[in-house]
C-alpha cells in the first residue's frame, strides 16, 4: 500500500511539471507587478576618433624671438692705410687696444665729417677715396678755385684712369662742355702742375695737346669724352671740387 502512494505521487508530481512546462511555452500567463529599475551600468569603453574637421584660418605672423645670427661674411676689401699711431705708453695690451680705438674714432671722424660736407652739394660721386662735388656752378679758373677753397677742398684733378671716369660721368650729369681741371702751366709754360705746384702723375691729354693756342692757354679743362685741353684761365666752365 505504502508502494503504490508512494508511485501515485510520482506520476502526480511528473504530471504537474509537464502541465507547467506546457502552459509556460504556450499560454498568455499574467506578467506579474515590474520588479524596481536596476542600477546603471559601469560606463563602456571610449569610442574610436572621429573624422578630421575642415582646415582652419591661416593665424596670424608670429612675434617670437629672432633668429639666431647668419653666418659670417668674406673679409671685404683692403682699406686704405691707416694714421700713424699715437705714442704708446707701454702699459700692455689694454693701452694698446685704447690707442688703436683712439686712432679709429679719430679715422671714423674725420670721414663722417667729410661726408657730410659732400651731402651738402647738389651732385657728388665717390673717387676712390675722395669724393667729388658740384652745386652746378659755372666761372672762370680764379672764381673755380675760390669756390673750392671757401669749401675746404681743391678744384678737381684726376689722378687715375678710374677718377677721370667718374668726373667725365659727373659732367656728363652737369651737361656740361668743359669742366675745370686742376692743373696749370702759369709758372713756367708747358710745365703742368697740380694746385700744390706738384708735378702732375695722371694726365688724360687729347691728340695734340696740350698746344697753348694762341699763346694764351694756361689752364686746363676735361672735355665730355674724359679727354683733356688747356684753355685759356678766362672761359667760364663748369666747377667740380674735390674732397
Ligand atoms: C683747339 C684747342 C684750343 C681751343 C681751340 C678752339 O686748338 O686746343 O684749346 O679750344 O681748339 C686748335
Ligand atoms: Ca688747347
Amino acid at each position: 500500500m505504502a508502494l503504490l502512494k508512494h508511485q501515485i505521487c510520482a506520476v502526480l508530481l511528473l504530471m504537474e511539471f509537464m502541465l507547467l512546462a506546457a502552459a509556460e511555452s504556450s499560454c498568455p500567463a499574467y506578467a506579474g507587478v515590474p520588479g524596481t529599475p536596476g542600477h546603471n551600468g559601469s560606463p563602456g569603453r571610449d569610442g574610436r576618433d572621429g573624422f578630421p574637421g575642415p582646415k582652419g584660418e591661416k593665424g596670424d605672423p608670429g612675434v617670437g624671438a629672432q633668429g639666431p645670427p647668419g653666418k659670417i661674411g668674406p673679409p671685404g676689401l683692403a682699406g686704405p692705410q691707416g694714421h700713424k699711431g699715437n705714442p704708446g705708453s707701454g702699459t700692455g695690451v689694454q693701452s694698446a687696444l685704447v690707442t688703436r680705438l683712439q686712432s679709429d674714432v679719430k679715422y671714423l671722424t674725420d670721414r663722417l665729417a667729410v661726408v657730410e660736407k659732400v651731402l651738402g652739394y647738389h651732385m657728388f660721386r665717390k673717387a676712390g677715396q675722395k669724393y667729388y662735388v658740384s652745386d652746378g656752378l659755372v666761372g672762370d679758373f680764379e672764381k673755380a678755385q675760390k669756390f673750392c677753397s671757401d669749401a675746404g677742398a681743391k678744384i678737381v684733378l684726376p689722378r687715375s684712369e678710374d677718377e677721370n671716369k667718374v668726373l667725365t660721368s659727373m659732367q656728363a650729369a652737369l651737361e656740361s662742355t668743359y669742366v675745370y681741371v686742376g692743373a696749370t702751366d702759369r709758372k713756367k709754360e708747358g710745365h703742368f702742375v697740380d694746385m700744390s705746384d706738384q708735378p702732375l702723375t695722371f694726365t688724360n691729354w687729347k691728340e695734340k695737346e696740350p698746344n697753348n693756342y694762341d699763346g694764351v692757354e694756361d689752364c686746363t679743362v676735361i672735355y665730355k669724352d674724359g679727354v683733356w685741353n688747356d684753355i685759356n684761365c678766362n672761359s667760364e666752365w663748369h666747377v667740380v671740387c674735390e674732397l
